[in-house]
């Protein structure tokens, strides 16, 4: 398997974040990226750095407002004699006009952002560049490769069109799969099974035929993001039937998560897709700080081993995952099941 990772993903490093009513350490932050690589080292494996793309495979699925403000809101805030991080006050929620950004930095900030998790800092969009250009690496490659980890950070699926949140800026997966698109694969699949619904990656396709979205993640109702995820979700226009939502209750375990894992491969499946893009969140881990399902180490090894069956180039996007001390060592229970080995 081949894996992507540049340490200028190490750069967006914020200051803090509220949790429970205090502000602490944040819970994305780069020792998770170093984590990953760590595990991923000892375990034997290589790995490469990615080739820098121009932005314009990534404005392919994101608005160009959006992706100048996030290059400079940064500096901005800096100019403006502010310190800290760069994050929203308000939010255009019912009954305010969300069809165009303010003028000011704080209008814009809380435009596009939908959490207060998710700050911008001094390095974000070296970051989230350096994390996009793994996506675009291993979607150039996957062809060839087969198979392929493209080891994002920060993560991707809550990013839209034209938000941020959740940790997300650029949504890696749908650029993943916008490229494979524009090299030539006519149907790709993406396949989400981070905890939490990738509600950016949803948005972006609901209106297309060609690109499936299937998810299993936690109920809305009880988690984040709270306000997209559900069943009945199942795509718009030419889309319908191109999502499909499988939500599931806290303390799911194992046995549950399977059933759901061979529902949403059999869509995958009957897709038909050239290409597939998994958004690989590992926060399903029963000692995931921010999750609430019950998955073991072992459980890791056999989620691989249900991935390794998709027929098609197959290639992973990393997205969540807090249980630190874990990390490296579930990441590599999955590639391993997914080899087989
Ligand atoms: C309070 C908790 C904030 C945000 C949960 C974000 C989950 C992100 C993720 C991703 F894959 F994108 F990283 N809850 N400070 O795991 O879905
Ligand atoms: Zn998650």
């Amino acid at each position: 398997m081949r894996v992507i990772y540049s340490t200028d993903q190490e750069r967006h490093a914020p200051l803090g974040e509220f949790n429970r009513g205090v502000l602490g350490q944040p819970y994305e932050r780069p020792q998770r990226a170093r984590e990953l690589v760590g595990g991923l080292r000892s375990a034997g494996l290589t790995i490469e750095t990615p080739d820098a793309f121009p932005v314009d495979p990534i404005a392919r699925v994101h608005d160009a407002g959006y992706l100048a403000f996030l290059e400079s809101v940064h500096s901005e805030w800096r100019a403006a004699g502010r310190d800290g991080d760069a994050f929203p006050l308000a939010f255009p929620i019912r009954s305010f006009r969300s069809d165009r950004p303010p003028v000011s930095l704080d209008g814009r900030v809380s435009y596009y952002a939908f959490d207060i998790s998710t700050v911008i800092t001094e390095g974000t969009w070296q970051t989230i560049r350096a994390s996009a250009d793994c996506a675009l690496t291993a979607a150039r490659d996957l062809v060839h490769d087969g198979r392929s980890l493209a080891l994002c950070r920060p993560p991707g699926h809550h990013a839209g069109r034209d938000f941020f949140g959740g940790y997300c800026f650029i949504n890696n997966a749908a650029v993943a799969a916008q490229a494979l698109r524009d090299a030539g694969a006519e149907r790709v699949a993406i396949l989400d099974v981070d905890y939490h619904h990738g509600n950016g990656t949803q948005a972006i396709f609901y209106d297309r035929s060609d690109v499936l979205y299937a998810s299993i993640h936690a109920d809305p109702a009880t988690d984040f993001p709270y306000f997209l995820g559900y069943a009945d979700e199942t795509g718009m226009g030419a889309g319908e039937g191109a999502n499909c939502n499988i939500p599931l209750p806290r303390g799911t375990v194992w046995s549950t998560y399977s059933d759901a894992l061979d529902v949403a491969l059999g869509r995958v499946k009957a897709f038909g897709a050239d290409a597939t893009v998994v958004s690989l969140g590992i926060d399903t881990f029963a000692a995931d700080p921010l999750s609430h399902f019950q998955l073991t180490n072992d459980d890791f090894a056999k989620l691989g081993a249900a991935l390794g069956t998709l027929g098609t180039p197959t290639m992973f996007v990393m997205e969540g995952g807090y249980a630190i001390d874990d990390l490296g060592a579930n990441l590599v229970r999955i590639l391993h099941g997914i080899e087989g080995t």
